[in-house]
């Protein structure tokens, strides 16, 4: 038996695109899964996409060998920067493979070990600062988590300093990158006749995606003329050959995967991390009891001495607060597949090979048959004692899955476990405004909206 897959009311050409807001698109997906439940379709511009939420149907999305990353609408524009970079390549492109062989050592645990010191250079930087600024500083989360992930990402992966915290703006590759990355979800969902008339949007939109390529391409020539022993992701790629085939990356290629914003670094490698850095700090604001055990377990694991790679490793909380600031808000939310051949979902769904999927975890994160009754609050204590490890892999999900799955984990992992504990290591933190709760912001990542904090020198320091 097969069940009709429902679909909102439709309006001719447009379809359901007026259905999705363009501020937070991510809402209004969610406000259509309360309304249609584990699957709904919409026609995006005459595409026909099946938007999944349940935890049970992602897991069958799940299925490598029976579907496929696709590159989706939003994404695709994205290409145009990116080209066949790692993140946005296209399943049967070969610099996907080669590049994947190329930099998963590069990211793989052993090599991130290495990458401590500069971690710690950039975490330092963070600290003094909002020391330096003290209590009555306002403080936006968000802003100084994304100068410290992308300084971090560009001094691991490149030997290059952006110094984002000595300058009062964001650096302005940083908001090339908000602004094209916005723009290209917009141009996504925009029938081609209304954008062949914004040439003025087009033509900001041009100059940004310029703006990344230019600083990517210069990092590359500098490297080229002024080689450094290192064996950092740059030099990874500059002289890496590909195990398999032999094959190397050429300059092109390299600068797509050092300006494609998502591929490799820059989307994902640090507004995703930024993201989850500035959720779990609100969640644990939010949740005192939660404050208080994590600082018990920072102090006793470090006496007050430097933290240390070993320490990380004996922070089990910590883990369990990351986990699940990122299970309630996945940074990335939202990923793409086909179906590689004709299948029935869950025994009442028929789908057709070719037909393209919205996985939303987001939802699927919230699904109540998964996690429980409690599953919209913050309770890292689900993430201990090997509750986390019994649960099916795939219900949680923020990295992606199987073989497209994010290269970068063990990196942002790292870091965000590196950033939180010296935070809640040195200080004590409030809301600006402590009637504060959680709005979201979204370019093709999320944020908390409007979330400030203040930072006081904790005085009972271990
Ligand atoms: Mn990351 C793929 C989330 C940090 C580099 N990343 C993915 C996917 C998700 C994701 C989800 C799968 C997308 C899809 O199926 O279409 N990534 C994250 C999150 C964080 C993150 C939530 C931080 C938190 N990612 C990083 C970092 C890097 C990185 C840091 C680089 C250092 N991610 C990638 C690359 C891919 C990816 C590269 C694409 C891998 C592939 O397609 O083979």
């Amino acid at each position: 038996m097969s069940v009709p897959i429902p679909q909102p009311p439709t309006i001719p050409f447009l379809g359901n695109v007026l259905a999705i807001d363009k501020e937070l698109p991510l809402g209004s997906f969610g406000l259509l899964a309360k309304q249609y439940g584990e699957i709904y379709q919409l026609n995006l511009l005459g595409r026909i996409v099946y938007f999944v939420n349940s935890a049970e149907l992602v897991r069958e999305l799940s299925d490598d060998k029976k579907f496929q990353k696709i590159v989706p609408g939003s994404l695709n524009e994205v290409r145009s920067l990116a080209g066949d970079g790692l993140f946005t390549a296209h399943a049967d492109e070969p610099n996907w493979a080669i590049a994947h062989r190329l930099l998963m050592p590069a990211f793989g645990t052993a090599n991130i070990r290495n990458m401590w010191d500069d971690m710690k250079d950039i975490c330092s930087q963070l600290i003094l600062k909002w020391s330096r600024f003290g209590p009555d500083y306002v403080i936006s989360p968000t802003d100084d988590f994304t100068r410290l992930t992308l300084d971090t990402i560009a001094l691991c992966s490149m030997n290059y300093r952006f110094n984002s915290f000595y300058s009062e703006t964001l650096p302005p590759f940083c908001e090339a990158m908000t602004d094209f990355l916005k723009e290209c979800n917009a141009r996504a969902n925009r029938p081609s006749i209304v954008q062949a008339l914004m040439t003025s949007t087009t033509a900001k939109w041009e100059a940004d995606r310029k703006l990344m390529i230019d600083v990517s391409s210069e990092i590359v020539k500098h490297r080229r003329h002024h080689p450094i022993e290192k064996k950092d992701l740059l030099n990874t790629m500059l002289y890496g050959r590909d195990p398999k085939t032999g094959q190397g990356l050429d300059d092109d290629a390299i600068t797509k995967n050092v300006s494609g914003d998502s591929s490799s670094h820059v989307l994902s490698g640090h507004e995703t991390t930024s993201g989850l850095l500035s959720f779990a700090t609100y969640h644990l604001l939010k949740n005192p009891e939660c404050l208080i055990r994590l600082r018990k377990e920072v102090d006793d694991v470090t006496q007050g001495n430097p933290i240390t790679l070993e320490h990380l490793a004996k922070m089990p909380y910590l883990n369990a607060v990351l986990r699940e600031a990122i299970r309630l808000n996945p940074t990335a939310a939202v990923r793409a597949v086909v179906a590689l051949e004709d299948c029935v979902l869950a025994g009442r769904y028929s789908v057709k090979k070719g037909q393209g999927f919205a996985i939303n975890n987001h939802e699927a994160h919230h699904d109540h048959k998964v996690w429980g009754e409690d599953a919209d609050e913050f309770k890292p204590e689900r993430m201990l004692d090997g509750k986390f490890e019994a649960m099916p892999p795939e219900s949680w999900q923020p990295f992606g899955f199987g073989m497209r799955a994010c290269i970068g984990r063990p990196f942002a992992w790292q870091e965000a476990q590196l950033v939180l504990a010296s935070i809640i290591q040195t200080f004590d933190l409030c809301f600006n405004n402590p009637g504060y709760t959680l709005e979201i912001k979204q370019a093709l990542t999320l944020k908390p909206k409007d979330f400030y904090i203040r930072a006081t020198l904790r005085s009972d320091a271990a």
